[in-house]
């Protein structure tokens, strides 16, 4: 058995890093051999321009900051398919999904955002973390980086609406991220239960 890779996506404030690290916690207790990621890498020196950008420090061309994230995942795409053929479930907090939402709430064409990520590892299993911008904003609100602003929020939360709807049913899930952190977590491992060491063959292609 191939390991299973699971994607976390989800709006901002929506307790994303919370829940990985409790699902990680869960399957390594099952015995299962798990490593996480999270994008974007802001280790790398690709990351390192995504984390200046986001921090309002540098400015960068809509086009050109969306090619960076891409190419951030384009740069840890093969250690992620090695991992998996060896075993190890991957837990993925956030991928290509958000580069597509992000981009093209900014105003860039979907299909254009969607292109550069066509090729890349595909998740088993994508869960959605979905919150209202009410309840975001009651949790603290958004903080200082370049994308945590209510509207844009919003739109990006429609497009997700829009790629998670491509999926077949079991692919991708929506969990609703505004309840406790104990409710949202028995849902995740619910989902995660039903395909965790039951994939096999090669890791799939997104969008292709
Ligand atoms: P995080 O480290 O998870 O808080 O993500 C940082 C911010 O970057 C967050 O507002 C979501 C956004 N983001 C994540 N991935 C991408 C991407 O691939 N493209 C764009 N445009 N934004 C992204």
């Amino acid at each position: 058995m191939r390991g299973t890779f699971i994607v976390i996506e989800g709006l901002d404030r929506s307790g994303k890093t919370t829940q990985v690290s409790t699902l990680q916690t869960w399957l390594e207790s099952s015995g299962t051999p798990v490593k996480l990621f999270k994008f974007p890498d802001r280790t790398t020196a690709i990351g390192q321009m995504i984390d200046s950008y986001l921090r309002s420090q540098s400015e960068l061309d809509d086009r050109a900051i969306h090619l960076l994230f891409t190419a951030n995942r384009w740069e840890l795409a093969t250690s992620i398919e090695r991992l998996l053929e060896q075993g190890t479930t991957i837990v993925c907090d956030r991928y290509a999904f958000s580069g597509v939402a992000f981009s093209a709430a900014k105003g860039l064409p979907l299909e254009w955002c969607r292109s550069p990520d066509a090729g890349l590892p595909a998740p088993d299993l994508t869960i959605f973390f979905d919150i209202s911008p009410e309840t975001a904003r009651e949790r603290g609100g958004y903080g200082e980086e370049r994308y945590e602003k209510e509207e844009l929020q919003k739109r990006v939360r429609g497009l997700f609406g829009v790629l998670g709807a491509e999926f077949e049913s079991g692919k991708w899930v929506t969990v609703d991220a505004g309840r406790s952190r104990e409710e949202v977590a028995e849902d995740v491992w619910r989902h995660v239960s039903k395909v965790v060491g039951k994939v096999d063959g090669p890791v799939a292609r997104l969008w292709i």
